[in-house]
């Protein structure tokens, strides 16, 4: 799949090898027993997950900071594909690329041995929700048993490093509060969502039997130009930049009907490095507040490159048409979820309270900075002569 080129990020990346950088850069800095626990600079942080839309900012704030960080990446035949969101990082003599994959102990205990990590955030995942009815086997290995990997390897050889564990808002499911709260109780609605209600509950324990500073954040829906295209926001505004330049002429979507509280992935990783600050580990939500449909989101997008929807019919028959009386939006089925989670919005009072923290940048903001991100992707696609990136079905 063709990640997108991110907002600041010079586009085409580098040729890089990953692979071939790996042993070197992990064991130069640090070797177990011999270095001091904490370089020159500050401390040591190992993030799984580091190619995805998290892991790449939370890399950036990290370094930001003067951490040296190391990047559990998996081996992949063709190593530039996909790891796009972190080129621009390769360069930095404090970033480091570790291979590993959240299905193997072994790989997951080297790193840690080696690394000696001062704090470690748990951001790998089978993270696309629809995948995990298709693959839930694989989703519960990754998403679910992959954080108990990681504290079982952080047990054994880095006792005292700081665990954050990525949860989701996904573990509220069908809601039985509104807000949700870190009272909330817990009633997941797909694999994925059990599988993140089993990291969380493993990192608990952990906690709890280890005396182990391990932390959930349970995060709601947080997007940026560096989102997956297969996810709704991002598909929107990919499509809506491609329909403003006649790649397509509408966006096929599935329930509109759904609500989320989405907010800015840029944001949320702060809170995930506050809530590694702290004197006492705790899990916290992190959300807006507000919440908004999937209808409501398309009629935004469309809206910024020139489109005034108009939405008609229900349920499978629903359609939006432009201002020239031209459908496009559609509704197909296939989109539509075997247990679908229709209204999520958290409560961030104890975030603000406990770490100071507080979301900077509104709906609005975010879905004007997609837009813009995926137009500029697009023309740039038309000036170069090549097809814009498509979003998966
Ligand atoms: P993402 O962009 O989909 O990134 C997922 C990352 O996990 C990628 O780097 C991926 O690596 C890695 N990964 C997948 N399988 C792996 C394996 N077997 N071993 C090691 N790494 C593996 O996700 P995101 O949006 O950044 O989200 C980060 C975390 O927060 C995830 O755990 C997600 O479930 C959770 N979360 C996200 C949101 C949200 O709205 N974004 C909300 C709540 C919770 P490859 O590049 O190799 O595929
Ligand atoms: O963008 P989505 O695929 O995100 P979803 O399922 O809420 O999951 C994301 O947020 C979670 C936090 O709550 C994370 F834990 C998880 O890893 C992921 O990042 O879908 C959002 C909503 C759903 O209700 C879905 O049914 O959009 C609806 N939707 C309607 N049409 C669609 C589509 N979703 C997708 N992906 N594609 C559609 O065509």
């Amino acid at each position: 799949m063709l990640r997108s080129t991110p907002t600041g990020i010079q586009s085409p990346p580098p040729l890089v090898n990953p692979i071939a950088i790996t042993m070197e850069s992990l064991t130069r800095p640090v070797q177990k027993g011999k270095c001091p626990r904490y370089t020159m600079s500050g401390k040591t942080a190992m993030v799984t997950g580091i190619t995805g839309q998290d892991g790449s900012y939370l890399a950036e704030l990290l370094l930001e900071k003067g951490y040296e960080v190391y990047g559990l990446v998996r081996r992949v035949s063709q190593p530039t594909s996909g790891r796009s969101l972190i080129n621009h990082l390769l360069t930095n003599e404090k970033f480091h690329l570790v291979n590993g994959d959240l299905a193997d102990q072994n790989s997951i205990d080297n790193a840690v041995s080696q690394a000696q990590p001062d704090e470690f955030y748990n951001l790998g995942a089978m993270s696309f929700v629809p995948e995990s009815w298709r693959s839930p086997m694989m989703t519960a290995d990754i998403t679910g048993l992959g954080a108990l990997r990681c504290l079982e390897a952080i047990r054994k050889h880095a006792p005292t490093c700081r665990f954050y564990q990525a949860g989701s808002s996904e573990q509220y499911g069908k809601v039985r509060d509104v807000p949700q709260t870190e009272a909330t109780p817990f009633h997941p609605r797909s694999p994925y969502g059990c599988a993140k209600v089993f990291a969380f509950e493993i990192t608990r324990n952990y906690r709890e039997s280890y005396d182990m500073f391990a932390c959930t954040g349970i995060l709601f829906n947080h997007e940026s130009p560096r989102r997956g295209l297969e996810f709704v926001t991002r598909k929107v505004t990919m499509t809506a930049a491609r329909i403003a330049r006649n790649f397509d002429e509408c966006l096929w979507i599935g329930n509109v009907d759904a609500k989320r509280d989405w907010g800015f992935a840029g944001d949320y990783v702060e809170m995930q490095w506050r809530m590694l600050q702290q004197d006492t580990p705790g899990d916290y939500v992190v959300a807006t507040g507000r919440t908004h449909s999937v209808r409501d989101m398309i009629t935004l997008a469309f809206s910024h490159v020139g489109m005034d929807l108009v939405w008609s019919g229900e349920g499978v028959d629903t359609i939006a048409t432009d201002q020239n009386d031209v459908i496009r939006v559609r509704t197909n089925p296939k989109f539509f979820r075997p247990a679908e989670v229709d209204l999520l919005i958290g409560d961030p009072a104890l975030a603000e309270k406990e770490l100071g923290w507080v979301p900077g940048t509104s709906f609005e903001e975010l879905v004007q900075m997609m837009v813009d991100s995926d137009v500029a992707i697009v023309e740039e696609a038309v000036k170069g002569g090549y097809a814009p990136p498509i979003p998966p079905e």
